[in-house]
């Protein structure tokens, strides 16, 4: 595709694909889209983070990210999706040219690029990173159990052959820590979404501990809204409540960390579906699960906006 009119919303793609995508957008949307490359990756890939901005200056931000883990390939295409749909909607749609006119967007959307290449190359089933383990013959850190928040406590792995092996220590991962720098840089984030698939659920902080968070009733009601919404397109229903009550049991994850940072929005999805295709969802499900995702962020960002 030359344009982003013409790139194919409709299939999976690699991340070379995604990031003429990226480029592409930024050279089409020059007063609304800007790239930052925040670090690179173990393997030299940049890590890319799309930035929506109407003016001003270090306004308040929301984060989003998508491919944390390399295999839940709905999450990259959505991602791609959601960068398309802002700079349509916006100055068209009243509620996100309201959101963009007050805050800037910030999405990340090859979050573990070497992971991902390695996904479409040679495991398709590949969720981890690609830095080997000293002493290991087992590849890859979960880079959704290396934050600083209960790190090392039940809920991830020690064990680099595991699929929830930690790293040898917090932010040890230059794909984590290139997030932290930023976040802690930027200093004005209002709200932090980590997408992932599958088993359609939204879940909020904590993982690593059964203590209800101080905002649990706001970010609960507010995550009921969103998972409405999301339902009222295509009746698809979403699961919610903390991570450590919703589905298990998970140290290390990004959305404590960022809570713990004074990011009170923080949530994490688990897009489509409930298991019957998993990791390996058909390409006619990408846009469907995109467009009933995006009302679930709407009403989240709108929220933020508002508070
Ligand atoms: N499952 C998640 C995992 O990392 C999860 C569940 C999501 C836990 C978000 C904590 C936070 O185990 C998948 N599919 O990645
Ligand atoms: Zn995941």
């Amino acid at each position: 595709p030359r344009t982003t009119d013409d790139y194919d919303y409709t299939n999976y793609h690699n991340g070379d694909e995604i990031y003429s995508f990226q480029e592409m957008l930024v050279a089409e949307n020059p007063k609304l889209v800007s790239k930052i490359v925040i670090g690179q990756s173990y393997e030299g890939r940049p890590l890319n983070v799309l930035k929506f901005s109407t003016g001003g200056t270090n306004r308040r931000g929301i984060w989003i990210n998508t491919g944390i883990h390399s295999r839940e390939w709905i999450t990259q295409a959505s991602g791609t999706w959601f960068a398309k749909k802002i700079v349509t909607d916006y100055g068209r749609d009243a509620a996100l040219t309201a959101i963009l006119d007050n805050m800037d967007i910030f999405l990340e959307i090859v979050t573990n690029p070497d992971g991902y290449n390695y996904s479409h190359k040679t495991n398709r089933m590949w969720r981890k990173t690609r830095k080997p383990n000293p002493g290991s013959s087992c590849d890859g850190t979960d880079l959704n159990r290396n934050w600083d928040a209960g790190f090392g406590t039940a809920g991830s792995s020690g064990n680099p052959c595991d699929q929830t092996y930690r790293g040898p220590k917090a932010h040890s991962e230059s794909e984590v820590k290139s997030i932290v720098d930023f976040v802690k840089s930027h200093g004005n984030l209002k709200a932090f979404i980590d997408i992932h698939s599958y088993s359609q659920r939204l879940m909020y902080p904590y993982g690593y501990t059964a203590t209800p968070c101080n905002d649990q009733r706001e970010l609960h009601d507010l995550a009921r809204k969103a998972i409405t919404d999301l339902a009222s397109l295509y009746g698809t229903s979403f699961r919610y409540g903390s991570v450590m009550t919703t589905i298990y049991r998970a140290s290390g994850i990004s959305i404590d960390w960022s809570y713990n940072q004074g990011i009170k929005y923080s949530y994490t999805f688990e897009l489509r579906d409930t298991g019957r295709y998993g990791f390996i969802l058909p390409a006619n499900q990408i846009i469907p699960t995109a467009k009933e995702a995006w009302l679930a962020l709407m009403a989240i960002m709108e929220h933020t906006k508002d508070n």
